[in-house]
């Protein structure tokens, strides 16, 4: 019964974390602050402190989720047999930038953090599992933000850079799969996540946006340039919140906003994978009064070095309407998108789209023509423990499994795709609400949203049958 997987042979299946949302340890071995290190939950105000993050500083909250969250800092020997036994083929994580470099300016790297991830990569090596690292994951260092607002300043490029030219020497041989930003759109849509970045007092921020988005982009070429040459074995690429913008209805006023809505995303991946600023971003600066500040280089720099692959996270697609009376935005999303009638909802408002994933996989490969790799996906939900200690989470092993269908049809459409990696393989602090009780896990984790519980772990029903998926390379899900 030697049936032909629709899969290639060597297809990365995985999960993935960040560092942020799992580590806790928030002081420990000299690290310095990170963005979600100052932020409470949503019923405390989550979304007006990442709105205004120099006056959160300024605020003492009683709970801060990230600090202990699940102590994957000192737990990740457990977590990682854990993957290790659902058969993991690669484990997506990110480097802290604040454990490394605590004030983000700092000239010399702080060697305890290094040895962290030391360790961490030979616990993942000791199973087979290939580590998949974000260099950036929402971790610009607050000291940034204090002195520099950020990616807003230039020399954030310089500070980048050093710390991943630490990284790169230091883990060549562990690690050859990167992520240069996390979401990179994303600084559009919470800046303090995506770039450190306080906009509360800007003239016109969308000008800071897309002036610090100008400063990430040529960080990651030039990272992209360095890190193939301390090792050309390296691949590295770049992160897009994805997920396909579709027309309210066929007119034509509606198609063309679905058009400008997906542009807002593509122009990030129009310059890291094509290597110059796409012809419509003109006349977008143009009408909104951007005006970029460019460097003699810049635009050599991104033109010579563009991404291996195109990696992204899909939770659902999204809906637009020419129409403003239309928009009426769901809920719990930072991508403000319509009600969609034909698709269901999670509990946090986040529509379940399989077929979505099919048509955004063939959207961006047909785009760029660059092999893809699906990083984030997956379903934030309640999770019940049942008196036995079970936890039966069919409404997650559903969502999973209508996507891998899907993410097959797309590869038999003639995508090509490196893996797959759920997002939060292990429970984790949301990064929208900071909240435990929005699961995403196969490894059920004892807290809740006020850090009471055990912290101990223990497998869902979704473990076995992603188990399961993997051994049979995606065949039997
Ligand atoms: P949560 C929304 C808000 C913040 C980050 O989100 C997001 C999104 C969704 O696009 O992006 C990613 O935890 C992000 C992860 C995050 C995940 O979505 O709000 O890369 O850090 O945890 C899920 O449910």
């Amino acid at each position: 019964s030697e049936k032909q997987s629709v899969l290639p042979e060597n297809f990365l299946w995985g999960g993935a974390v960040a560092a942020n949302q799992c580590e806790g340890a928030y002081l420990e071995d000299g690290k310095g602050l990170s963005p979600v290190d100052i932020l409470p939950d949503a019923a405390h105000g989550r979304w007006e402190a990442l709105e205004h993050p120099m006056k959160t500083l300024e605020t003492k909250y009683d709970f801060y989720p990230s600090h202990e969250s699940i102590d994957f800092y000192h737990r990740y020997k457990e977590d990682i047999k854990l993957f290790a036994e659902m058969g993991f083929k690669c484990f997506r994580t990110s480097i802290c930038w604040p454990r490394i470099f605590p004030n983000g300016d700092d000239m010399i790297p702080n060697e305890k953090g290094l040895e962290f991830y030391d360790n961490l990569f030979d616990e993942c090596k000791k199973y087979g599992i290939e580590p998949l690292v974000t260099i950036n994951h929402f971790d610009t260092p607050v000291e940034l933000m204090k002195k520099y607002n950020g990616w807003k300043d230039r020399r954030c490029i310089d500070f980048y850079l050093r710390f991943c030219d630490v990284i790169f020497k230091r883990y060549k041989g562990k690690v050859k799969y990167w992520m240069t930003f996390n979401e990179i759109n994303m600084i559009l849509h919470i800046p303090f996540f995506g770039g450190g970045i306080d906009v509360t007092n800007e003239e016109n921020p969308l000008q800071t946006k897309y002036q610090a988005a100008h400063h990430q982009l040529v960080a990651s070429a030039m990272a992209t340039k360095l890190g193939h040459e301390i090792d050309p074995e390296n691949k590295i690429g770049c992160m897009l919140a994805a997920g396909q913008t579709y027309p309210y209805t066929c007119n034509p006023e509606d198609i063309w906003k679905s058009i400008e809505k997906n542009r807002e995303g593509y122009f990030f991946i129009d310059i890291q994978s094509r290597g110059y600023y796409p012809s419509y971003s003109k006349r977008f600066f143009e009408e909104n009064n951007i005006k970029l500040e460019l460097h003699e280089g810049d635009e050599k720099v991104l033109r010579e070095n563009t991404v291996d692959y195109i990696s992204f996270s899909y939770y659902s697609s999204r809906l637009t309407s020419a129409d403003p009376q239309n928009n009426s935005k769901t809920e719990g999303n930072v991508f403000s998108t319509m009600k969609n009638p034909y698709l269901q909802a999670s509990e946090w408002g986040w529509q379940i789209d399989p077929l979505g994933l099919r048509i955004t996989m063939n959207e961006i490969y047909d785009r760029y023509q660059k092999p893809l790799f699906i990083v984030e996906n997956g379903l934030g939900a309640v999770d019940t423990v049942e008196p036995d200690g079970s936890i039966n989470d069919d409404y997650r092993i559903e969502y999973l499994r209508e996507h891998v269908r899907e993410m097959k049809e797309a590869v038999l459409d003639g995508v090509e795709l490196m893996g797959y990696t759920p997002w939060g393989c292990i429970d984790l602090i949301s990064a929208g609400t900071g909240e435990m009780k929005k699961r995403y896990g196969f490894i059920y984790v004892d807290r809740d949203n006020d850090g009471n519980g055990t912290l101990e772990r223990s497998r869902k029903k979704s473990f076995e049958w992603y188990k399961q998926v993997i051994a049979s390379n995606g065949e039997n899900i």
